[in-house]
């Protein structure tokens, strides 16, 4: 069943959050109210983006240079929005995406070599500014997330997940100031309670948006 216009959603937050969770829960939920929805994920979502995902999240920290990292996500994006996002919302569906360009923003900019305009002048180029209709950003204490993410790897995260808990602090800090200074494209969800509650509270926030 397909109804009204397509939308866009993006769910962002730190390592162990529960986008991946959320994401699902998202999408069954928007079915049951009859819409079409396509779940994803960044770096990803395309067998393309898929291989530049595995360039980037495997291998040795020393093995990108901070510029060389963004720029993979971007064009990592670039695939994904050319060829399943932009399609999608064309065919009137929901699209989830389990992170967007606000994890581009957030990760690649803490160690303050590409700033923010920088970051989002890549996807001006890339992805010719495809912005989601509303981020989620999934806020957790930093002591549930990492007993998340460690529940979640069983001891073996990926290149950007194993950088230090101060890389992981400023990164936080970065999303929950997003939300800050983009206050109607951008909502803060207390991710620390149960799944279903925290679906609910996605629901609710999306109200405006299913009209
Ligand atoms: N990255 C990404 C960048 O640096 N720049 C970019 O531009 C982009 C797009 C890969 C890495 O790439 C970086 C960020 C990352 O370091 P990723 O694969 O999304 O990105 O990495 P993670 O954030 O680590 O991804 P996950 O998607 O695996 O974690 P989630 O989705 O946040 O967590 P989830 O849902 O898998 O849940 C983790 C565990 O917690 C439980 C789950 O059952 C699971 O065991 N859980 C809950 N438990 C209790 N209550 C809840 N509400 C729960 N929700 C989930």
């Amino acid at each position: 069943m397909k109804k009204g216009s397509g939308r866009f959603i993006s769910l962002e937050g730190g390592e162990g959050a529960g986008k991946s969770t959320q994401a699902k829960a998202l999408a069954f939920a928007l079915e049951a109210k009859g819409y079409t929805v396509t779940v994803t994920r960044e770096p990803g979502g395309t067998a393309s983006a898929e291989i530049i995902r595995g360039l980037l999240l495997n291998g040795a920290e020393e093995k990108w240079h901070i510029r060389t990292e963004a720029l993979l996500f971007a064009a990592s994006r670039a695939e994904h929005c050319a060829k399943l996002i932009r399609p999608a919302l064309a065919r009137g569906e929901w699209v989830v995406s389990d992170r967007f360009i606000d994890s581009n923003r957030a990760y690649q900019s803490v160690n303050g070599e590409l700033t923010d305009d920088e970051i989002l002048d890549l996807h001006r180029v890339g992805s010719e500014n495809l912005m989601p209709d509303r981020t989620f950003i999934l806020d957790v204490p930093e002591e549930v997330s990492a007993k998340r993410a460690a529940a979640r790897d069983r001891g073996g995260s990926d290149r950007i997940g194993r950088r230090n808990s101060e890389y992981h602090r400023a990164v936080l800090a970065k999303f929950r100031n997003f939300a800050e200074n983009e206050p109607e494209r951008i909502r803060l969800i207390n991710a620390s309670q149960g799944p279903d509650i925290v679906t609910d509270s996605l629901i609710e926030s999306l109200s405006d948006l299913m009209k």
